[in-house]
């Protein structure tokens, strides 16, 4: 109730103070909660980002559960992540996981869904199913959004795919009130993200955590554990989504935002579509949630980025690009690799990453393979080169 109060005062007091006012009633009830929820026995359930591949070869236990017993006093976190597993299979085996003891599930699956062609709606109700069958047995369910994909994944390396799953699963933990671990946020706000947390091996169709990785996502485990909000406020909902194409000029942009730890500075939160700021958007009552309904006053047209800035009491800022979509009658021009409707410099960048690179290797970027031959080279090159600083 505090928390409401202030969000609807912007005027009172001297932000300052109001943020420290707001930490203090925070950390009060964190303290109180977390005493009395923080578990004593989690199951780490999951593919092959559960199970620790990619990790630091000299580690006896991979992957982020025994470094969760690390960071989390007194707990004990039994690893059941199993390689290249999708939710069908995974909900064909939890009823035995479920019967070791425990009362805790942490659940992070779906990744090798988008690989192999599994629906979206599908993955939700494997993973809403799972984590009520956890409920039913007595253990309290946390749902984990997914980890970003390699810019050169063999599916889904721009993450479109990815990200839609990602705010279905945190709709998904917010209408059943479950928990939320939300690596997808922490790993993309990260600068150098692919260079300095993910295993470099020459075979990764997905894309794996290294060591440095696997730290990170046992911090942001038990950081929701112990009920310390380190994530800012997320995107739950964008339509047209990131990465649609042929989208009317004349849409509604929707986006809602939510904060699964504190509530949301209100003045924080600034929209922008194509360059121009849309009007403060709603305040749900628990100050937790924002939402925008929002017609560009002229007609939209090429490549439209939608980017948003919002932060929560506890001062996590989400300050980034939201995703961007293609108009009708849009056109990419060649060499545009990232198809953000211009080509530039960051296409530059990464057909270099690319460079050499054939089909069958780790380091293939269909998108920067720009005449289809199977291999990225100076062909390419020649493309990009000849369209540089070209825009839709
Ligand atoms: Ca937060
Ligand atoms: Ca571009």
């Amino acid at each position: 109730m505090a928390g409401s109060y202030l969000i609807g005062s912007p005027g009172r007091a001297p932000r300052a103070l109001r943020l420290a006012v707001a930490t203090l009633v925070g950390a009060i009830a964190f303290g109180a909660s977390a005493a009395a929820q923080t578990p004593g026995r989690c199951t780490a359930f999951g593919d092959s980002i559960t199970a620790g591949v990619g990790d630091d070869p000299e580690r006896e236990a991979p992957g982020y559960p025994p470094r969760l017993e690390e960071l989390v006093p007194g707990l004990v976190v039994d690893n059941r992540g199993v390689g290249a597993e999708r939710t069908p299979e995974g909900l064909a085996r939890i009823d035995g996981v479920l019967a070791e003891p425990g009362d805790c599930l942490l659940l992070m699956e779906g990744t090798n869904d988008i690989s192999r062609g599994i629906s979206p709606e599908t993955t939700l109700f494997n993973l809403d199913r799972m984590a009520s069958l956890a409920a039913e047995a007595g253990r309290t369910p946390y749902h984990a959004t997914l980890i970003p994909r390699l810019l050169n994944a063999r599916f889904d390396p721009n993450n479109v795919e990815n990200q839609d799953l990602v705010q279905a699963i945190r709709r998904l933990a917010a209408e059943r009130g479950r928990g939320l671990v939300d690596p997808f946020e922490v790993f993309s706000s990260r600068p150098r993200l692919f260079r300095e947390y993910y295993y470099a091996g020459e075979e990764d169709p997905v894309g794996h955590p290294n060591g440095p990785g696997y730290d990170l996502l046992a911090a942001v485990f038990a950081d929701v554990l112990l009920g310390t909000d380190s994530v800012p406020p997320v995107p739950t909902r964008l339509e047209p989504a990131h990465g649609a194409s042929q989208v009317p000029a004349d849409a509604t942009v929707k986006v809602e935002m939510t904060d699964f730890g504190s509530d949301i500075v209100e003045g924080s939160a600034v929209l922008v579509v194509a360059g121009a700021p849309a009007p403060a958007p709603v305040v749900d009552d628990d100050g937790r949630r924002l939402q925008w309904s929002y017609k560009p006053p002229v007609p939209l047209s090429g490549v439209v980025t939608m980017t948003l800035r919002a932060w929560d009491l506890n001062g996590n800022v989400f300050n980034r690009q939201l995703g961007r979509f293609q108009v009708y009658g849009a056109v990419i021009p060649p060499g545009d690799v990232d198809r953000d409707g211009r080509v530039t410099g960051s296409d530059l960048v990464r057909l270099g990453l690319a460079f050499g690179a054939g089909a069958s290797s780790r380091r293939y970027d269909a998108d920067a393979d720009l005449d289809g031959s199977g291999q990225v080279d100076g062909e390419d090159l020649a493309v990009l080169a000849a369209n540089f600083g070209a825009g839709v």
